[in-house]
């Protein structure tokens, strides 16, 4: 009995507290951000140094919003991949700066993947929306 709630446990509250805590310090359009004008460029902080390895911007369709961040997480996104000329990062920092090509008003969806210094994969979902003035 005690060993399947260990199990229960481990199988179910782990996965979510990794979730819960990012490793990053901060992103800038910050996650959930509605903006005026739509940014140039992405930045990310993160708290220890880390590779960027993957970054994937989609815009979404309307009516995906209402998708929870839970069932996104297991479901690739249905928006359109926006192509930006990335390049995974070849050295180890806490900052990173990605440059966005010309994007118009509406709601997308950065999908990141990014190797620790102990070399543990960290990765991400974030969505900001552009509304224009
Ligand atoms: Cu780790």
């Amino acid at each position: 009995m005690f060993r399947s709630i260990v199990a229960v446990f481990t199988l179910v509250v782990f996965p979510l507290m990794a979730l819960a805590h990012s490793p990053l310090e901060k992103a800038i359009p910050a996650n959930g951000a509605v903006l005026e004008t739509p940014p140039t460029e992405y930045k990310m902080l993160f708290k220890s140094p880390a590779r960027l390895i993957k970054f994937d911007i989609f815009q979404k369709n309307e009516n995906d919003n209402k998708k929870s961040l839970l069932k996104s997480l297991f479901k690739s996104s249905n928006g359109k991949l926006i192509e930006i000329n990335f390049k995974p990062s070849l050295v180890m920092s806490e900052s990173h700066l990605i440059k966005l090509p010309e994007i118009n008003n509406g709601s997308y969806e950065v999908r990141w993947r990014a190797v620790g210094e102990d070399g543990h994969v960290l990765k991400g979902i974030h969505t900001f929306e552009i509304k224009g003035k």
